[in-house]
């Protein structure tokens, strides 16, 4: 295992508000991040904002303002959304930042030097809310499937990069590499595109129809072409080409994205890093489609699912659970806010914040408000002590393909396993009878290490109420410094340790019907 991590999400486009769908992949950048942190790896995220290109241009048309400045308002709100929800960016690279901007212009240098670049005349038809020239497969009944509107007919001189040049290596890569791009049918999707045969890459746009782009440094009268732009976001926000670490984190690199944006990262962008003398990603992980009540998430529908309108009602973390939760890595998804109650309510707030709070309940009228000191560990206490222990192996499985469903089943069986010990020790009648005093203890303490270990697997999903957890329960080791699966080793509550009731973690979400 490589001792750093880097992950990126995509750059967003800054022509709306961030919503459901960028949340989600952010978030699960996010909990990569604190997971890999948490096993003592060095992590970087990286997100950003896309702002050249047309899309953005029509936007600020139609508000009437600067482009730059319909730009600056829309990353700024992606930026200070994430900051303000608990999202720890590392870097969030604008594609307006000079940095970037050099670093683009010095490729298309290179390239261009190289031969990789050719000047030719194209016709085809344009999408401008995809930004590139459509292909068959693109269309249905004429329009572009991803966007319902007619492309554009088009004919231009242009630049062309030299892709197909690279398609031969790419098949092969891509079939000898399974790991690479995930999950497996994505990775099928891929060589399917290759299959049915792609052109040249058209890298520019001539400024008399767009100017609102990075200048091509061998052509004035063009720009840069969007996602050519928007792809080396993920080399100019790591130092490329000679930052010291640049070569450490990007042997390091997975690049998190949804399925609308395949083709650009599993055959341009492999082949751009080829012709540059780079290799690709580590990994490319593909996951499906957040809907909202069974339907595309668009703006003309109005069901975009605003991450601070769920912070809002709900709280950001339990959101956050439940998009962590709910979603099959690869798989489409679909939200609705009665699931999004009912699995908060089944899950947090009755099993976990009914363990909290009964077993600090407890402690505060039994042990004092203090850890116990626990007794030799009979079967039932073993039983809960297996749980603790197989949930790690089975969290790790889970995290290395992303699929955190799964990874928070695993933790909550710990969860269940405890819940039904304590309505077998009863503690509430053994406190009782003085003869069961130490019975009593021993409960509690389970009952306490059982929610010391979970928190710590929950810290990467739930950062906030996992740290409150270990707070309540007097663990004194900060989150920043907890180590998987070192902390994990039953018995690393101290005795003694101050327990506090506190009020319940995660309040019943109680609706009309309730
Ligand atoms: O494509 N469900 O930006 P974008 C799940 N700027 N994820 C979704 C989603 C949904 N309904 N909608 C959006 C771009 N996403 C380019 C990227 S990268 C070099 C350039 C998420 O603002 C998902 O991660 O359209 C998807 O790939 C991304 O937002 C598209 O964001």
């Amino acid at each position: 295992m490589s001792d750093r991590f880097f992950v990126t999400t995509p750059i967003y486009y800054v022509n709306a508000e961030p919503h459901i769908g960028h949340t989600y992949t952010t978030v699960l950048a996010d909990t990569l991040t604190r997971f890999e942190r948490m096993r003592g790896r060095e992590t970087l995220l990286l997100t950003g904002s896309d702002e050249h290109g047309e899309k953005i241009l029509e936007v600020a048309k139609a508000r009437g303002e600067a482009v730059a400045t319909v730009a600056a308002h829309y990353s700024d709100l992606f930026r200070e959304t994430w900051s303000e929800l608990g999202i720890g960016v590392d870097r969030f690279v604008r594609t307006t930042d000079p940095q970037h901007e050099a670093v683009v212009s010095d490729v298309l240098q290179r390239l261009f030097d190289a031969g990789q670049i050719d000047f030719r005349e194209y016709s085809g038809l344009y999408c401008v809310g995809c930004e590139r020239f459509l292909t068959d497969r693109d269309l249905e009944d004429g329009l572009c499937r991803d966007h319902e509107r007619a492309p554009e007919e088009r004919t231009e001189a242009n630049y062309f990069f030299r892709m197909s040049d690279h398609f031969e290596w790419l098949k092969g890569y891509l079939t000898e590499n399974p790991e690479f791009l995930q999950p497996e049918r994505y990775r099928k999707e891929a060589l399917a595109m290759l299959d049915a045969g792609l052109g040249d890459l058209c890298i520019s746009r001539p400024k008399k129809r767009l100017d609102w782009g990075i200048e091509l440094p061998f052509d004035a009268d063009y720009v840069c072409y969007v996602w050519f732009d928007a792809l080396l976001s993920y080399l100019s926000g790591i130092g490329y080409p000679d930052g010291p670490d640049f070569e450490s984190w990007w042997a390091a690199s997975t690049h998190l994205i949804a399925k609308d944006i395949l083709k650009p990262h599993a055959i341009f962008w492999p082949a751009m890093l080829r012709a540059m003398g780079l290799a690709p990603p580590h990994r490319l992980a593909v996951h499906g489609y957040w809907n909202v009540d069974d339907r595309k998430v668009s703006k003309s529908l109005g069901n975009m699912v605003s991450p601070r309108a769920m912070e809002a009602t709900y709280g950001f973390e339990v959101f956050r659970y439940y998009l962590l939760r709910d979603m099959v890595f690869g798989v489409d998804s679909n939200f609705t806010e009665e699931r999004l109650i009912a699995r908060v309510n089944a899950d947090l707030a009755n099993n976990l914040g009914n363990l909290v709070s009964r077993s600090l309940n407890m402690t505060g009228r039994y042990t004092d408000g203090r850890v116990p000191p626990p007794g030799a560990l009979g079967p039932a206490e073993s039983r809960v002590r297996e749980a603790a222990e197989a949930a790690f192996p089975a969290v790790e499985k889970a995290m290395a393909s992303l699929q955190t469903h799964r990874a928070l089943e695993a933790i909550f069986k710990i969860v269940d396993t405890t819940n039904r010990y304590l309505e077998e020790k009863e503690p509430w009648r053994a406190a009782k009878d003085p003869d069961r005093a130490q019975d009593v203890q021993t409960t509690l303490y389970t009952c306490c290490e059982a929610l010391r270990i979970t928190a710590l697997l929950l810290a990467p999903f739930l950062p906030e109420h996992s740290s409150e957890i270990l707070c309540r329960i007097g663990y004194e080791r900060r989150l920043e410094e907890a180590r998987l699966p070192e902390d994990l080793a039953w018995g690393g509550l101290a005795v003694g340790a101050e327990t506090v009731k506190g009020a319940p973690l995660f309040p019943r979400i109680e609706t009309a019907e309730s």
